[in-house]
């Protein structure tokens, strides 16, 4: 019934939805998680029953992407609807980096809010927290926070499980903070007499490091960047999962009577990967497939909450990654020998890093029990990129002008009412390299990056000279195009080119010509605030 109510009225938009009809909105993010990490997507050596039951209970769509090929560009897209490439600074961020999503910016929180939503971002964050790189007060209230760009609720690591500070952050302060171990971080240099997995290889008891990784040493294991103090705020990697799932937990039980909005950021299947000890042995994978696991519980009990508060047909749930798989990531834990023919790429060549396909393909799924139809695949070429607009249709209200300028309405699509491919999507690599893929063809720009990152044994699809595949026939792209089919890629060149210049992006996807506007000249309303 609802799904007639709610096409009608985007057809329509002539009555105004009420507050009861809001939906829930829990998005949740994996890091790391392959397209073909998940048995739902084909995965035979890894079991995620909680994971297929969502995809089951929805739709499950095979040519969905990541804008970026790792974790803090494609969560800057994701969360902006801008593409990460506008903006110098969303490479990989250091766990002392400002905020790089700016108070005057409109964020996906920002458009619940606009709907009077709560909103809440849990887990992994990675966009910076503070005003600026280097100068937050880790053991005091941090003067930049989610809650400045939409968010009113955080339970957050700042970075990743490799960086340091390996402490919680709930509403801008350490979690359990211990005053006689007082926090100092630092990218630069190390604390006089603090050990570091260079110096001290001994005391890296948990895991051992295979390339970097070796500064300071938190439960066992090295870390990238220097750290002094925590005491009983330093996680034990092992409950990291848990405590992710506990804070999603209290957030959806304390809000179940009133819309909200949850972007849940799971740790898992990122290094080090350090599971809960109920995992151990419980994967052929090792440590990664543990993870795998692990990440599958987590899911489950959201799940569950949301049945038992009798939440499920009013809760939309979109789960994805940020970025494709990797074995060997840096730290000793076995992945790449005990992997055997389990394929985290699914058909795809490369893999995190990468330019090539299998850095930003990623596993989508959108389940809305009552609403959307149970049990579809899609193929239908979508981006992470349109969240924001999307977002912004389903509870209608509109997105500010010169707001997420690269994100479109792709909501019919995502709810599985049509299977209409976005014009272009488009994705960036770790050297910043650009991809973008049509129809069923896709363009690698020129690049000067390596062919292959040798420490983690990834083909990154860089090359000096333009790329062309022809995705229908060659997912694997291994036959390059572009001398026989110069037109098409210089038709996907120029698309590219004219996204890059001046901010400027036409669109026909949706029949009617969009010409988004410079940021510069636009205005927009105040963001909403509490
Ligand atoms: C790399 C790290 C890698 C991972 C990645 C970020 C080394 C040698 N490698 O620099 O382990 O942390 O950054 O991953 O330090 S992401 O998924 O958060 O983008
Ligand atoms: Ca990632």
């Amino acid at each position: 019934m609802k799904k007639h109510l709610l096409g009608g009225l985007l057809a329509s938009m002539a009555v105004p939805l009420s507050a009861q009809q809001l939906p829930n909105v829990v998005v949740i993010v994996a890091d790391d998680l392959g397209y073909g990490d998940l048995s739902c997507y084909g995965a035979t050596r890894v079991s995620t029953p909680n994971v297929d039951r969502l995809a089951a209970s929805g739709i499950r769509f095979t040519n969905a992407h990541a804008c970026a090929s790792t974790s803090t560009p494609s969560r800057y897209s994701l969360l902006t609807g801008e593409y990460c490439f506008r903006r110098k600074d969303t490479n990989i961020a250091a766990g002392n980096a400002g905020m790089i999503v700016r108070p005057e910016q409109t964020t996906v929180a920002d458009i619940f809010k606009q709907r009077g939503y709560a909103t809440a971002a849990i887990g992994k964050w990675h966009l910076g927290l503070g005003d600026k790189t280097g100068t937050q007060d880790w053991n005091g209230t941090l003067d930049m926070t989610p809650q400045d760009i939409g968010f009113d609720h955080h339970y957050l690591m700042a970075a990743t499980a490799d960086r340091v500070p390996c402490v919680f952050i709930e509403n801008g302060r350490v979690v359990n903070y211990d005053p006689t171990a007082p926090i100092s971080v630092s990218y630069a240099s190390n604390f006089a007499g603090e050990p570091t997995g260079a110096a001290n290889p001994e005391l890296l008891t948990k895991l051992k490091s295979s390339h970097g990784h070796n500064q300071s040493i938190v439960n066992g294991i090295g870390r990238i960047g220097y750290m002094k103090g925590g005491g009983k705020a330093l996680w034990r990697d092992e409950d990291i999962a848990d405590s992710i799932a506990a804070a999603a937990v209290r957030f959806i039980k304390s809000h179940k009577a009133h819309p909200f909005f949850m972007y849940l950021c799971t740790n898992d299947v990122h290094v080090p990967r350090m599971p809960h000890e109920r995992f151990r042995g419980k994967s052929e994978l090792g440590l990664r497939g543990e993870a795998i696991l692990q990440f599958d519980e987590t899911v489950g009990n959201v799940m569950k909450t949301l049945e038992e508060n009798g939440l499920t047909e009013n809760t939309l749930i979109i789960l994805t990654s940020d970025n494709g798989p990797v074995l060997d990531d840096g730290y000793q834990d076995q992945a790449a020998t005990l992997n055997g023919d389990h394929t985290p790429w699914g058909p795809f060549r490369g893999g995190k890093y990468s330019a090539f396909e299998a850095g930003t393909r990623v596993p989508f799924i959108v389940s809305w029990r009552g609403t959307v139809t149970a049990g579809e695949t899609s193929n239908a070429l979508i981006s992470q990129i349109d969240l924001l607009a999307g977002s912004a249709a389903l509870i209608e209200t509109q997105v500010p002008l010169g707001a997420a300028m690269d994100s479109r309405n792709s909501l019919e699509t995502w709810l599985g009412h049509n299977h209409d491919d976005r014009e272009f999507v488009v994705e960036m690599a770790a050297n910043r390299t650009l991809s973008l893929q049509s129809g069923r063809w896709k363009y690698i720009e020129p690049s000067n990056g390596v062919a292959k990152i040798n420490s983690v044994n990834i083909e990154t699809g860089y090359l000096s000279t333009p790329q062309l595949y022809d995705l229908s026939k060659d997912p694997g792209e291994t036959n390059n195009l572009y001398s026989s089919q110069p037109a098409e890629a210089d038709r996907l060149a120029i698309v590219l080119a004219e996204l890059r210049s001046a901010g400027i992006a036409k669109d026909t996807t949706y029949g009617c010509e969009l010409v988004t506007p410079k940021r510069e000249n636009a205005t927009r309303p105040a963001p909403y605030r509490k």
